[in-house]
């Protein structure tokens, strides 16, 4: 398999997902203003929606769309628990998470990044993260990870889109258990690995 990737983008998300489950994978750098790949070729050949993350499986068919990628993963190695089996009420669980991460914080944060966008606009957007962030607080109050006691894909997602809220003046430490969650997940060998991996990955002209 190869994994499309960007270096602190929402590809860290499956980048993280594939060290867990300890599959062999490449990892393959994109330029995301030019769209051209560490592997010499043109990104929208690869996806023709131009954006990371893309997964191309050994037969040469690619997956898209963050949420469906972790979920292909994690179904691989079930054994590993980073998503409840198919069919039951928990993966509706881990869905609607994932639903979330990526509607309200990941989409909620695009905007963030336009550096055109007048400051009264990013404002109503940051209010609205902030009242998401204070859902998911509330939520990491009890339990130690989305889904209760273990690590699952919704956490490798929700790591690593709250990883740019500092970049939006959203200090974390508002939030004491998104604090202590992120500290917790940043522990993990998964995250340091794929983490050390992005920073020593060659630019793509
Ligand atoms: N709906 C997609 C969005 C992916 C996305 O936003 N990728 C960003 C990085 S976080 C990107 O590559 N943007 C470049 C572009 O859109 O040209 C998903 O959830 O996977």
């Amino acid at each position: 398999m190869k994994l499309y990737f960007a270096p602190d983008t929402c590809s860290l998300s499956p980048h993280i997902v594939l060290r867990e489950l300890d599959l062999p994978f490449e990892l393959i750098r994109v330029n995301n203003r030019t769209k051209r790949s560490a592997d010499g070729g043109d990104f929208y050949r690869v996806n023709p929606k131009g954006y990371v993350a893309a997964l191309m499986l050994d037969d040469g068919q690619v997956i898209t769309e963050g949420t469906a990628i972790v979920q292909y993963l994690a179904d691989l190695r079930p054994e590993a628990g980073l998503a409840p089996p198919n069919w039951t009420f928990e993966r509706v669980r881990l869905q609607e998470w994932l639903n979330f991460i990526t509607c309200e914080i990941h989409a909620g944060s695009s905007p963030l990044f336009n550096s055109t966008l007048p400051e009264e606009v990013k404002t109503l957007f940051r209010d609205k993260l902030r009242r998401r962030l204070d859902f998911v607080a509330q939520t990491l109050d009890e339990p130690a990870f989305l889904l209760g006691e273990t690590f699952s894909v919704a956490d490798a997602y929700l790591f690593t889109v709250l990883r740019w809220m500092n970049q939006f003046s959203i200090d974390l430490k508002y939030w004491p258990s998104i604090t202590r969650y992120m500290s917790l997940i940043s522990q993990r060998r998964s995250v340091q690995t794929a983490l050390a991996a992005e920073a020593a990955s060659q630019a793509v002209p």
